[in-house]
């Protein structure tokens, strides 16, 4: 759909976000085997725990961290099936108070442990998902819905913006549908971000572990001693950790776009990730595990009710198409000639496909209606058609640019920019061709996308583009696509009115069933 170039994705894909070999250095990671053993550490492991000197790699949990806390986990781990789901702890450490995270990797545990602020405001907060849930039952549409979602968890985290990100398969390009931010604070609210912006691993990653925090991007990390699993020999897997480092370019992007802390949720409909609550901090950022959960709530709700609501949409949109569909296949077969009968639909047949001109042609002969390419350019572009659908073993062609398969003369195509063809087997090459206009868009990126990767001359190294000021791109010569209710809509007409095999009355007992 997009028309620009954007960077050789290929090259960001090949990142192993999971296999970084750090965590964040305000908090520290234990990594612990079945026995009970500490197998790995992150370096910062003493430091943030306040264990002094002494060497914890091989000893026992229990050794090391308060005994009641130890039994809690141990217990947890026969109480739970662990998958990849973590689990939310808190324990006394030393004159400290923690946050810990557990999770698994391979036949290994980690711990993470962050400073616990011990706030207050958990209890405040406490009220929010009912409020939420009170207001996400008025919203009608996405974008209520998800302008709720996005006010409510600024609430909770206390921070400058919180995005809807949506992504828009097949490009996985993303756009801003809704937005809460401070005041005078820049608005990145409908624009387009390219899909080399969250490349794949980083996508597949959220349908594994829903909540991505990064607290300051500037700040500095810690590596995970030894760096291999000991079973695997491998890189430690911290697919399910929530301390993982962040990979260096997205660190540099952050850095550009003026954001310090970041925070996601996914949103995921139907088991593909379908956006992501994208959250900004100007300032390092961070939030106890408990105002985590609500906003994971709230994001699941999202993710509930968004799979609803699209149905839905999706469901009034092809009934009422349908509908219409219906009609024109009922009145064309009251007629003898087919062709002609069809044809005496025009105007039904433009408005349930959202056209300008309808057109039935063959080699020799062209019935038109509405707004249509002229004689000789509607020959060439018959010719076309039919080659290509030759080609394809095809009998349905549908292109919202006429650029791709005729590019010297499609710029004086603007009424005929997009057409829906099918083969209709009454005579010999006969098509029915329908024809949208052009429509001419803007599309607002945050920054020009064709920088979006940049390769350093003489390191190689890749970079994320510096600016993320507003960058306008003109779409031209092309037309609203064609859905695929449409296409399934078309073939399903020309099986009903021209497949020999089907008579008329068991067509018309198959339409009202
Ligand atoms: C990750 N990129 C991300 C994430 C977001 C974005 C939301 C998830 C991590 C987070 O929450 O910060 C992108 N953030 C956005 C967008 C908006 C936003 C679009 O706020 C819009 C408002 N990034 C690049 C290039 C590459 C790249 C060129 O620009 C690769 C070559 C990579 N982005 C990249 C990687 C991650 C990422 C690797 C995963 C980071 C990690 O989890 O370690």
């Amino acid at each position: 759909e997009i028309s620009l170039r954007i960077g050789d994705l290929q090259e960001c894909n090949n990142e192993q976000i999971h296999l970084s070999g750090a965590v964040q250095g305000h908090g520290a990671l234990m990594m612990f085997s079945a026995d009970e053993r500490i197998q790995a550490i992150s370096k910062n492991v003493a430091a943030v725990l306040d264990l002094g000197q002494r060497n914890i790699l091989g000893a026992k949990l229990s050794h090391v961290l308060p005994e009641e806390f130890v039994q809690n986990i141990l217990a947890l781990q026969k109480q739970h099936p662990w998958r990849s789901k973590g689990m939310y702890l808190t324990t006394p450490i030393g004159k400290s108070k923690f946050d810990v995270y557990m999770f698994s990797s391979g036949n290994y545990f980690g711990l993470e442990f962050e400073p616990l602020r011990e706030s207050a405001e958990f209890f405040e907060s406490q009220n929010v998902l009912q409020d939420f849930m009170a207001e996400v039952k008025e919203a009608r549409t996405v974008v209520d819905l998800t302008s709720v979602a996005c006010r409510y968890i600024r609430q909770v985290a206390g921070i400058d913006r919180v995005m809807m990100y949506r992504f828009l398969p097949p490009s996985w390009h993303g756009e801003v549908i809704a937005e809460d931010r401070v005041m005078g604070s820049h608005s990145f609210l409908y624009h387009r971000f390219p899909s080399s912006d969250i490349p794949k691993p980083a996508r597949d990653l959220y349908l594994r572990n829903k909540v991505r925090l990064i607290t300051d991007s500037q700040g500095h990390i810690s590596a995970i001693e030894p760096k291999e699993n000991p079973e695997t020999g491998k890189v430690w897997d911290l697919s399910d950790s929530r301390l993982r480092s962040v990979s260096p370019i997205h660190i540099e992007y952050l850095k550009n776009m003026g954001v310090a802390g970041s925070m996601s949720f996914a949103v995921i409909v139907k088991g593909s990730l379908w956006g992501l609550i994208a959250c900004h901090s100007s300032k390092p950022f961070t939030m106890t595990n408990a105002h985590r959960a609500i906003c994971c709530a709230i994001a699941d709700v999202v993710s509930s009710q968004a799979t609803l609501m699209e149905d839905l949409e999706g469901h009034l949109l092809r009934s009422s198409f349908d509908a219409r569909l219906r009609k024109i296949i009922e009145m064309t077969l009251i007629s003898k000639d087919i062709l002609g009968g069809l044809l005496k639909q025009h105007a039904l047949l433009m408005e349930t496909f959202n056209a300008t001109g309808v057109a039935i042609c063959n080699a020799q002969t062209q019935d038109i209606s509405g707004l249509v390419p002229a004689g000789s350019l509607l020959k060439d572009l018959y010719a076309k058609i039919i080659d290509e659908m030759k080609k394809t073993e095809k009998e349905v062609f549908a292109i919202n640019s006429l650029t791709t398969i005729m590019p010297d003369i499609a710029s004086k195509l603007k009424m005929a920019c997009g057409v829906l063809a099918v083969r209709i087997h009454d005579k010999e090459d006969s098509l029915l061709m329908i024809f949208r206009p052009e429509q001419v868009r803007m599309i607002t990126w945050g920054g020009d996308p064709v920088k979006s990767l940049e390769k350093k001359n003489f390191s190689g190294q890749i970079n994320p583009r510096a600016s993320f000021e507003s960058w306008q791109e003109k779409i031209e010569n092309q037309s609203i696509p064609w859905s695929s209710h449409e296409l399934d809509g078309v073939s399903f007409m020309k099986e009903v009115l021209f497949d020999s095999a089907l008579v008329k009355k068991g067509a018309i007992d198959m339409l009202t069933e």
